[in-house]
């Protein structure tokens, strides 16, 4: 991806440096379910092939939820939907549409799973090119706002080589630049946004398994970028948004991404606070995506792309918990996006570095994506990718109070929490069948239940110290 290598480097040199402030003191905090357990969310974004599909749904059946589930034991998504979905006529809002949002999350539902809405964007619009895909068929150039949302006041958009590079057209620009309204010519786009949000929360406020809103997918601010474009007009979106929101749905967590170019490959985000006007404690999240520009390179994960890209990781990761420990006030972090070619060398060591990361930050992860091809875990043709294996570990799924450190083998989990007395539901464990083929020995808790089946394994910790230790190994081990 040359495009975005260029413009990463470019973006690169106007800011400055890498992401040099150095991390934050804050714990990790975590989004909760109804029981009021700590959710640590594994899964994956479904689907990019809804960016173009005519009625907005990814290309993915509830038999390949099945497969995903009995893989890899995932329990989140982060499923795509659109402006232009919902909102295909000003004002008007395709009830249509949600119903059918609203019959893939049951899908989920049924198995257990936490769904994060993602309302997806990729270089603004299908109607800034007359093809609606950017005169190549990709699908991937050009989604997310309606074609009567986007003013390209005659502006061209011109073919180019990579998707990245139309970021750049005159037009596309004019069009981020009218929707932020920093021509000063459309005060009504965001008010539409703010809006159009406010119709899919009220659908799904109370629905149990949609725990999240991501506002926008990559944020992009047309001609003005970076942190006056992250404080300015992109927070003052975020809080229209959320106000909105809260005006029909007060629990779903809300959560923000930085601008996209610069901060996905580790520079710093000027992102501001965003006040969350409900009763209690704030639910906002931060959704941060990652994309080392040395993977770009075409190296793979080795030789001094690798050395790049840890210092990415690094600086990327200090950065994160930065934002989202004392910009945002402690609020807790879902990696939105992670994904690289899985046939590129060393890519099983990146998805494992990068988990390994993700974990220690307390961090939720969606990877991109569930589409089958090199990058996901299914080629067309159905057989693995090497991230099935890469992915399918032990995880604490859902902890009753905070969990403090974990890490888990193949054939191993040990969990440190800090027991909430006041939660009653059981902790909760996924272990794969490689690991796990029989039965399970667990120490410093009681078995609830071990089913091998689904794969879930549940706990309960005494309540009486402050922290608790399990650890979960083969049965005979
Ligand atoms: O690579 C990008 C990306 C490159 C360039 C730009 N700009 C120039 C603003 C923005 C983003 N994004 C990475 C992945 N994210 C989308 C979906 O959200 C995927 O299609 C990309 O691979």
């Amino acid at each position: 991806m040359a495009g975005s290598l260029a413009l990463g480097a470019g973006v690169a040199a106007a800011q400055g440096s890498l992401a040099s402030s150095g991390g934050s003191d804050v714990a990790p905090s975590y989004i909760t379910d109804d029981d009021g357990r700590s959710l640590i969310l594994r899964g994956f974004n479904t689907a990019s092939s809804a960016k173009s599909a005519p009625d907005g749904m990814p290309d993915f059946t509830e038999a390949d939820l099945d497969r995903e589930q009995a893989d890899m034991g995932t329990n989140f998504v982060r499923f795509l939907i659109s402006w232009r979905s919902v909102e295909p006529a000003p004002g008007q809002y395709d009830q249509a549409y949600l119903d059918r949002v609203e019959d893939r999350v049951s899908w989920y539902a049924e198995r257990g799973y936490k769904v994060m809405l993602d309302m997806h964007q990729d270089v603004y619009s299908g109607a800034i090119t007359p093809a609606g895909d950017g005169g190549n068929g990709a699908g991937n150039i050009g989604n997310g706002a309606p074609a009567w949302a986007t003013f390209m006041d005659g502006l061209a958009v011109k073919p180019q080589p990579r998707w990245e590079l139309y970021y750049i057209q005159p037009g596309v620009m004019r069009a981020f630049d009218n929707f932020w309204n920093t021509t000063g010519k459309h005060p009504e786009l965001v008010e539409h946004y703010a809006n159009a949000w406010q119709a899919v929360a009220e659908r799904f406020a109370g629905n149990d398994t949609v725990v999240a809103y991501d506002l926008m997918n990559e944020p992009f601010g047309g001609s003005m970028q970076g942190p006056s474009f992250e404080a300015g007009p992109l927070a003052a979106m975020y809080q229209r948004t959320t106000n909105a929101i809260r005006q029909v749905d007060q629990d779903s967590w809300v959560c923000v991404a930085p601008q996209a170019i610069g901060v996905n490959q580790g520079l710093s985000s000027g992102l501001t606070k965003i006040n969350d006007p409900r009763a209690g404690e704030q639910r906002i999240a931060y959704c941060p995506h990652l994309y080392p520009l040395p993977l770009d390179l075409g190296d793979g994960y080795s030789g001094l792309s690798r050395t790049l890209t840890d210092a990415t990781i690094t600086a990327w990761r200090a950065d994160i918990e930065h934002v989202a420990g004392d910009v945002l006030g402690g609020v807790p972090i879902i990696i939105g996006e992670i994904g690289l070619d899985t046939t590129l060398p060393g890519a099983t060591d990146y998805i494992d570095r990068v988990y390994t990361n993700a974990r220690e930050m307390g961090a939720g992860v969606a990877y991109w994506s569930s589409d089958p091809g090199p990058w996901g875990p299914y080629l067309p043709d159905g057989s693995q990718t090497l991230l099935v294996d890469s992915l399918n570990k032990p995880y604490p799924r859902a902890v009753a109070g905070t969990p403090t450190e974990w890490s888990s083998t193949v054939d191993r989990l040990q969990l440190t929490l800090t027991p909430d007395p006041a939660v009653t539901a059981p902790t909760e464990i996924y272990l794969p069948e490689s690991g796990f083929p029989g039965g399970v020995k667990v120490e410093g808790a009681d078995v609830v239940n071990w089913d091998r089946d689904s794969r879930l394994l549940t706990v309960r910790t005494a309540t009486g110290a402050p922290t608790a230790t399990v650890t979960v190994t083969p049965a005979g081990s």
